[in-house]
């Protein structure tokens, strides 16, 4: 069960950072939480930013056997956050692979990373969401968004901690039961299904975005053949074709 043993740090370099270096002492299901991160990371080592007591940010740890759906936890994840934002009367849409947006713009992001071992898999995935904050830095002012700015309340982050791990359970009890209900979730939620994105900076040819494959990829329609990617081979740059906004 996930957060029966919970961790709170002051100040850390990253939770994930932490559940990595650490994953050999750590049982299975343990979660923590910073309430300032110095080193916040996402994908491709880019910065997270968290203002302190504001915001949640929490890893947990889970040892599982290797099978191929494990790429789908970053989906069971995402719809955990989707439900517990939806549980509080906040709509948001899930983009592929890892964000959760309200309004075009990003709430949360998450990052899960693995360390293989012998017989089984250490997973981190990483959760940062903007709880209270009331404004960001420059780069992010008109492309982050918190549940305070969307709801007009402030919220105990203790309480939003424990709704988001509550929603994890079930989510992954049904990722280990193979049942595919978080994965209907996101694809009705989806930001991206239905719309054209480019897949990376380089490409110049727009591509349909189809669906969200039992594996987790993106099946895009490319050349009039469906193509599935997985998140670590494509960066989306946009939507609607529209290159301006890079949500990272
Ligand atoms: C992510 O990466 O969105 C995953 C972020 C995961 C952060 C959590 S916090 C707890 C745990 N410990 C860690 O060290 N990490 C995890 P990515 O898709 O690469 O998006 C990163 C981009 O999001 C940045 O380049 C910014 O553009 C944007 N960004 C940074 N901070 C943000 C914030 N607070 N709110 C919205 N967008 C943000």
């Amino acid at each position: 069960m996930i957060g029966k043993k919970i961790i709170c740090f002051d100040t850390i370099n990253s939770t994930n950072q932490y559940v990595k270096d650490h994953h050999k002492d750590l049982e299975s299901g343990t979660v923590i939480v910073a309430k300032k991160q110095t080193s916040g990371y996402g994908r491709l080592h880019r910065k997270w930013e968290s203002s302190e007591q504001d915001n949640l940010t929490f890893s947990l740890l889970l040892k599982l056997p290797f099978t191929e759906r494990i790429s789908l936890l970053t989906q069971v994840a995402a719809a955990s956050v989707y439900r517990s934002l939806k549980d509080l009367k906040i709509d948001a849409l899930v983009k592929w692979p890892n964000d959760i947006l309200v309004q075009d713009k990003k709430i949360c992001g998450i990052l899960v990373e693995t360390i293989l071992e012998k017989k089984y898999v250490n997973v981190t995935i990483g959760f940062g969401l903007n709880v209270n904050a009331l404004n960001f830095k420059n780069d992010l002012s008109d492309k982050a968004t918190s549940m305070s700015l969307e709801s007009g309340k402030s919220y105990i982050v203790k309480d939003i901690l424990h709704l988001l791990l509550k929603n994890v359970n079930i989510y992954l009890k049904d990722f280990l039961e193979e049942s595919d209900i978080f994965l209907d979730l996101i694809r009705d939620n989806s930001y991206l299904i239905g719309k054209y994105v480019y897949l990376s900076e380089e490409e110049s040819q727009l591509v349909l975005v189809k669906n969200i494959d039992h594996l987790g990829r993106l099946v895009v329609v490319s050349n009039n053949k469906e193509v599935a990617y997985t998140g670590s081979e494509v960066t989306l740059t946009s939507n609607y074709g529209n290159k301006e906004k890079n949500y990272g």
